[in-house]
């Protein structure tokens, strides 16, 4: 197996969380009537929308993405979740915010090491800087002002990757 040596080759993606405010109805058909939010936590390709849930096509990471593990708080049943096909993702309710570890495995070909990061899950509004409102708005308010987005970009970086994998990234 020959490695590119001196060639770098980045993939850009996103990651992060989209949060919404259950209502009345949707929280009586819980088991938890004390979680307040639905939630879903992703890693997506860069080159789409956070919110499209379209598997294959552009948003496909499955290619050199073998496995994205999402660790939850422990407050989660079966905490860590192991997603291995698109969307890449976890949809869970709950009531608070906590610290997600992301893994991202590549596929065998690759022969890297995974790549760890983390998103603080994010379920509450901010309010206006200088306002006297408190911090986090009442839940009322909170769902007049719709879903919270929380995401970022990044770029996962292969430095003197193997030529068949290199093969793998580019014909993409
Ligand atoms: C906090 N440090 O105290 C955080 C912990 C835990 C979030 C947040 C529900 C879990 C479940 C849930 O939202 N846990 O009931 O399954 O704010």
């Amino acid at each position: 197996r020959v490695r590119v040596r001196g060639l770098t080759i980045s993939r850009p993606i996103i990651y992060g969380n989209t949060a919404i405010v259950l209502t009345p109805k949707e929280r009586e058909a819980l088991s938890s009537p004390d979680h307040t939010h639905r939630w879903t936590v992703a890693v997506r390709s860069a080159a789409s929308a956070p919110d499209s849930d379209i598997v294959g096509g552009a948003d496909d990471l499955s290619y050199f993405i073998k496995r994205v593990t999402f660790k939850l708080h422990d407050t989660y049943p079966n905490p860590t979740r192991n997603v291995d096909k698109p969307p890449f993702e976890v949809s869970e309710t709950g009531w608070g915010e906590f610290e997600i570890q992301i893994r991202i495995t590549f596929v065998a070909e690759s022969g890297e090491k995974a790549f760890f990061t983390y998103h603080h899950l994010k379920l509450h509004p901010w309010t206006v800087v200088g306002s006297t409102e408190p911090d986090i708005p009442p839940i009322e308010a909170a769902m007049k002002m719709g879903p919270v987005h929380s995401w970022q970009y990044d770029e996962i970086v292969f430095n003197d990757p193997f030529q068949s994998f290199l093969n793998i990234l580019t014909a993409h």
